[in-house]
């Protein structure tokens, strides 16, 4: 085992009684979560003859640091991430505290029963933060700290709880993930407070045992960012024999033992620890006397007796470090994968399974009786009045508010309209309209007062080129110290002004991508966590949403609430190139839960849509909303529009006749060439329609929710699209186009048995102009005018 740079000496908690219960109470939750995942794999029936699966050893590792936490430490202000594998473990908890039922834990990884890691939709408000996707869950309390300080220095939490820690219980392979030293360093930057990170040095991964040495150098990053690091390393036996004669050799010993050869020694037991043991130190006396007098289990025990497996020694370190104040801490809890089970230490036990003649010994061990194994207390030598007035006491099982730990905040009233700007004879791009319509709001005139005080807005680094920056001037910069502006002080010229301060209403971030996802997801989150309604809305470059896709899924997932706005998108940003140019965004905007997708053309439409957005997604039933904008100025349209159309994905521009045989389709910036081409069109085709789609992703979730209600017996039941499409003949042409995969439109073909043609750029794109390049991907005028020619000959 590598060597740690601190190991703090353990301090012997007074009450014995109370360590003698909390030891029992660990004793549970290792049962009660081996026996979840062998009930779901072993006993419940199978009928497709999968694996059903689970982590009975990444659980088994956890159980006396999540004992510590949660029987001990944790408050119920505390919002804490449970590494994925311990979903179990923390089920468990919550059915000792009585807030999880056996029907859910007998369901464990069955339809209606708990899931395999903690989901806060699926499993409930007990659950701070879904985790599942290895390093998230972790970072994502870097995010909620930050925003618990956001909301609580600008007012707007509920000031009468008490302010939480935000913890995550990490598995060692998190700290792989590139991620975490984003989150690392972006805590930093924002000196967040009141953050733990604890943890379980199990020393294995799914495939293996991890590199010696490696913590070494992760403890280093930690201490340079600012956080202290504790090592949990060894338990109260080992200590006590290190203090012995012949111990400094011992310790040395161990400390120098490899990863790999340490966990195969504790698969093979006492009397393999003897024989590896006495062949390097059988000439020690003093070894030989703390060695000799133990049993191989015995020895066993002590070889294995790690401090993140001593209860006592985990709630003394946390103490400690809860004592010392606010900063950032990660605890370094040395464990073994599978501790306390038969196939402790193995390599291969990540999803390793315990056999069903296994089981049957390890439930007598634990004084099981047959038809028992979901009892709270089965096989506790302690009184179930004391062990229920212990769990009572506990500080979690302390009611944060009369509906539990889940928070609600009041929805903000958003205007019947937002302001749009002059557009009359002007010439702009939705980008430049979001900007001019966020500043108007920064303003906080009037109606607009609420709302603009409930916007948080974010960026990594794209801040002035999405055009944040006049709001931003207007609200500034959030920073829990307050600092100038260096080159409005000296008088230096600029556009922007960077003053910060804890009012400030924008999150500066570094260009991180996933960060930007991670704080909207824990921003999104705020309501439930702090009682405070933030309305975060973040911009990013469209392409580099597929840079942190995975924080942005795990958000939605969580049903954080956001807005997303992406720009400049696609090929229309023309010489900036291929890389910048995103195809693929419109198709994850269709295939994104929980994220309603919209690109409009037009600054009107854009107004309806962000006015819409701030709404849907303070509604239950609602949804984060993305917007995919544009830098192309486009002449602006002088019109009444219907809201409604554009909010459920697309209106026409120009109806088509009853019984048409084409219509032209247009979304986001490619709309003068769909114009100038149906110009052309009309004149051969009298009845042709133009459409304007504001969003592929709601017209297609509409018809399928259609689709859906018809088939249950709804036959009322009809979709914006099918209503828009209604008045074409059955067989008509739909030429669609977007600067964007055409696989976005190329469904709407099946909503009446028309015939679609979509145009769009389905390869990667590359430097020009918006001429050369429309013409090179074929959603040019002529490129249009061909797909109409097309799709009217083969009708
Ligand atoms: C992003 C991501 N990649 C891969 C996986 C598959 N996976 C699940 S657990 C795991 C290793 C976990 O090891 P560790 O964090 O040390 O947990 P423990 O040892 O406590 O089980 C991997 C690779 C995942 N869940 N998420
Ligand atoms: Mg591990």
């Amino acid at each position: 085992m590598d060597t740690p740079v601190t190991t703090l000496a353990p301090i012997a908690p007074a009450d014995t009684r109370h360590v003698q219960i909390l030891k029992q109470l660990e004793r549970k939750l290792l049962w009660l979560s081996a026996w979840m995942i062998h009930n779901a794999n072993h006993i419940r029936p199978n009928r497709d003859g999968l694996k059903v699966g689970g982590h009975q050893a990444s659980c088994a590792s956890v159980i006396s640091v999540m004992a510590a936490l949660y029987f001990e430490i944790a408050r119920p202000q505390d919002r804490i991430a449970v590494k994925p594998h311990a979903g179990p473990v923390f089920h468990a908890m919550n059915y000792l505290f009585g807030r999880q039922t056996v029907e859910k834990m007998t369901g464990l990884r069955a339809l209606g029963g708990v899931q395999p890691y903690p989901s806060r939709v699926k499993d409930g408000a007990e659950v701070d933060f879904s985790t599942g996707s290895v390093g998230l869950g972790v970072a994502m309390t870097t995010f909620s700290a930050l925003m618990a300080d956001y909301v609580r220095l600008h007012g707007l939490g509920r000031t009468d709880l008490p302010p939480g820690r935000h913890i995550a219980i990490a598995g060692d392979a998190e700290l792989d993930e590139g991620n975490i030293y984003e989150a690392l360093l972006e805590g930093w930057k924002h000196d967040v407070r009141n953050l733990w990170w604890i943890v379980d040095y199990n020393r294995q991964s799914l495939d293996s045992v991890v590199p010696d040495r490696l913590f070494g150098r992760i403890e280093g990053l930690f201490r340079d960012m600012g956080w202290n690091c504790v090592t949990i390393k060894y338990g109260r036996k080992l200590e006590a024999a290190f203090a012995r004669d012949g111990g400094e050799a011992l310790r040395r010993w161990i400390d120098d033992c490899p990863n790999s050869l340490y966990s195969a020694l504790t698969f093979q037991g006492g009397a393999a620890w003897r024989q590896a043991v006495l062949a390097d130190l059988g000439r020690s006396a003093g070894v030989r006397g703390i060695i000799d007098p133990l049993s191989d289990d015995e020895l066993g025990a002590l070889m294995t007796n790690l401090g993140g497996h001593d209860i006592e020694t985990v709630i003394e370190t946390l103490r400690a470090a809860e004592a010392d104040g606010d900063q950032p801490t990660c605890f370094i809890a040395y464990t073994i994968k599978g501790m306390g089970l038969p196939f402790a230490g193995h390599k291969d036990n990540h999803a390793g399974l315990m056999t069903r003649e296994q089981m049957t010994l390890f439930q007598r061990q634990m004084g099981i009786r047959p038809g028992h194994e979901w009892d709270r207390f089965e096989g506790l030598d302690v009184p179930e009045a004391e062990l229920q007035a212990f769990l009572d006491a506990c500080p979690f099982a302390e009611k944060l508010t009369p509906q539990g730990r889940a928070l609600s905040a009041p929805v903000v009233a958003v205007p019947a309209a937002l302001p749009l700007p002059r557009l009359a004879g002007r010439k702009t791009s939705t980008q430049a309209g979001f900007g001019e319509i966020l500043a108007e709001i920064g303003r906080g005139q009037g109606e607009l007062k609420d709302l603009a005080a409930h916007i948080m807005t974010t960026s990594p680094d794209v801040t002035v080129s999405t055009n944040l920056g006049p709001w931003v001037n207007r609200r500034g910069i959030f920073d829990r110290h307050t600092r100038n502006d260096v080159f409005r002080d000296a008088k230096l010229a600029s556009a922007q002004r960077w003053g910060m301060s804890p009012k400030g209403q924008h999150i500066e971030l570094g260009i991180a991508e996933q960060n930007l996802f991670l704080l909207l997801g824990a921003a999104g989150l705020a309501p439930g966590m702090t009682g405070a309604r933030v309305l975060p809305l973040g911009t990013v470059y469209d392409p580099f949403v597929n840079r942190g896709l995975d924080a942005l899924i795990y958000a939605c997932y969580q049903d954080a609430r956001f807005i997303l706005v992406s720009t400049p998108s696609g090929l229309t940003l023309a010489p900036e190139g291929g890389q910048h140019q995103s195809v693929n965004t419109p198709l994850i905007g269709m295939a994104a839960d929980r994220l309603a997708s919209f690109e409009p053309s037009h600054v009107d439409e854009l107004a309806v849509l962000l006015r819409h957005a701030f709404d849907f997604m303070q509604r239950p039933d609602g949804s984060s909303v993305w917007l995919r904008l544009s830098t192309r100025g486009l002449d602006q349209p002088e019109r009444t529009l219907d809201g409604a159309a554009v909010i459920a994905g697309a209106h026409w521009v120009v109806p088509p006749a009853a019984g048409a045989r084409i219509a032209l389709a247009y979304q986001g910036p490619v709309a003068p060439e769909a114009v100038a081409a149906f110009e052309e069109l009309a004149t051969e085709e009298k009845g042709a329609g133009l459409l304007a789609i504001t969003s592929p992703d709601r017209l297609h979730a509409g018809w399928l929710a259609a689709l859906r209600a018809r088939r249950a017996g709804d036959r009322a039941a009809l979709s914006h699209v099918e209503r828009i499409l209604a008045p074409l003949a059955r067989g008509a042409a739909l030429v669609t186009v977007l600067d964007g995969h055409p696989a976005t439109h190329a469904w709407l073909g099946a909503v009446r048995g028309q015939r679609a043609v979509p145009l769009g750029p389905d390869h990667f794109g590359q430097s020009g102009d918006i001429p050369d390049l429309y013409r090179e991907y074929g959603i040019d005028t002529d490129a249009i005018l061909d797909a109409c020619a097309q799709a009217l000959l083969a009708g």
